[in-house]
């Protein structure tokens, strides 16, 4: 850590009556983000607590151990449990620190659901001390900090909660800073990417810098909590937006007859133009949800976002409408689908294209679909009593008169055009083509 903090020096408030205990953080939410950041703030010498309201996770990394296959996840949790810098609990404790990093899914009709970050304030309201400081790192739509200190405030009268645009001096601080890491790399980045830190106030933006700067190696950037907000939800609604044009280009390009993968390529050579690549469609739990957070915040003004998320959803219809075709064609045959993973070389299937496409054609196909996926050892759930099986990739390449890439694992990439002689081949990613 690089230097203890001092809260009253940051927050320019006189001595504190009973000020919260010095280096403790509760990381509240032990998954994709919670779970490393707590792990590396333990390393960074903060002493953690991580939350988390299923008992399973708890019992599992007080052992030492992870729920979540992240590189290097494991070696980070068994040294701070080893240390006694990191345990985790079901119960919030009192602490300096409060970083709300729990799931924001998507509610019905797309709009967003913040019920667990309401949960999560409404937790740490009472053991909140005068010179804490909650941290909302969970994707959110615009507004929900002032959500959060509005509950705050509701539970603690005794407090004075920090107000956007407010000038009195508060008893704690409140910010958003949003995550931005990539899965499969997110210690690497939850180090070396810049943060953009947003406070309710400037003050309380100060504050939660004493955490970020104490392990972030990039740039903090400072600004408001509703800006940092909107920050989080271009950054995937751009991802989301050019990667839908990729998705658009690979069906233009089937219905005129060339191969997009080449115009891509020889696109790319000019200066100022770089074009994603298409896929089966887009998963995982940010790119295929933030962007509605957006939409959900200006319905009117968000067609372009909007029409992106639709152009993404249905390249997964389009996709699978290609796949029935070719069992069409080879009405007597099996289809190997390569991949579920929502993108390479990962065990997330969460908001899977794959996933999705192989558990509609199993619905239909069951006995003909072999699912080729080298990070699960189980057949998911969704497709359990279909029919449909897994195969080790010798094994579906053996059986199967079809082949579809449906996710470029590292371990597909060696495939050659003599592995795949005399099969259809449908290849979503372009693998075959590298
Ligand atoms: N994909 C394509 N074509 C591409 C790139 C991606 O089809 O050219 C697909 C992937 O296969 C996958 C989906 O998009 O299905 C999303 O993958 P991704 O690698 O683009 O992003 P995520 O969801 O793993 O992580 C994103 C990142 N955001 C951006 O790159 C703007 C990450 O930095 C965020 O922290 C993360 O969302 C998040 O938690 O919000």
């Amino acid at each position: 850590m690089n230097a203890p903090f001092d809260a009253t020096a940051v927050l320019g408030r006189k001595a504190l009556a009973h000020p919260a205990p010095d280096h403790q953080v509760a990381v509240i939410g032990l998954g994709y983000i919670g779970l490393p950041t707590a792990a590396l703030l333990a390393s960074y010498g903060w002493s953690v607590c991580g939350v988390d309201v299923s008992q399973r996770v708890v019992d599992t990394v007080n052992a030492g151990g992870v729920h979540i296959e992240e590189r290097d996840l494991d070696t980070l949790v068994q040294q701070a449990i080893a240390a006694q810098t990191l345990v985790a609990s079901c119960e919030v404790p009192t602490a300096s620190f409060y970083m709300i990093a729990v799931p924001t899914p998507l509610g019905t009709g797309n709009t967003p659901d913040i019920s667990f970050v309401e949960a999560a304030a409404r937790a740490i309201a009472p053991k909140i001390l005068p010179g804490a400081c909650v941290i909302v790192e969970s994707t959110s739509p615009v507004g929900t900090t002032e959500r959060v200190a509005a509950i705050i405030a509701e539970a603690r009268p005794d407090l004075v909660v920090p107000r956007d645009g407010g000038t009195e001096e508060a008893d704690i601080a409140l910010a958003y800073c949003p995550e931005r890491v990539l899965p499969g790399r997110i210690v690497n980045e939850l180090v070396h990417n810049d943060r953009v830190i947003g406070g309710v106030t400037p003050a309380c933006a100060e504050r939660a810098a004493v955490l970020y700067t104490s392990f972030v190696k990039g740039d903090c950037l400072y600004t408001t909590a509703r800006v940092a907000e909107t920050v989080k939800l271009v950054e995937n609604s751009f991802r989301d937006v050019n990667i839908a044009f990729a998705n658009e280009l690979s069906m233009i390009a089937d219905t005129i007859g060339v191969d997009v993968w080449d115009v891509i390529r020889l696109a790319n050579r000019h200066p100022r133009v770089n074009i994603l690549q298409p896929g089966p469609g887009v998963g995982g739990h940010c790119i295929a949800v933030d962007p509605w957070f957006l939409v959900a915040g200006a319905p009117q003004a968000a067609r372009l976002v909007r029409t992106a998320r639709e152009v993404n959803d249905h390249k997964a219809h389009y996709t699978e409408e290609r796949i029935r075709a070719l069992l069409s064609a080879a009405p007597e045959g099996k289809v190997a689908l390569l991949g579920l993973a929502f993108k390479p070389d990962i065990d997330d299937f969460r908001e899977s294209p794959a996933l999705e496409i192989a558990e509609a054609l199993a619905r239909t196909h069951g006995e003909r679909i072999l699912v080729v996926e080298p990070f699960t050892e189980d057949l998911p759930t969704a497709l359990a009593g279909t029919g449909a099986s897994l195969a080790t990739l010798d094994a579906g390449l053996r059986q199967a008169e079809i082949v579809v890439v449906l996710v470029d694992h590292t371990a597909f990439r060696h495939l050659s055009p003599q592995d795949l002689a005399g099969k259809l081949v449908f290849d979503t990613r372009g693998m075959l083509r590298r």
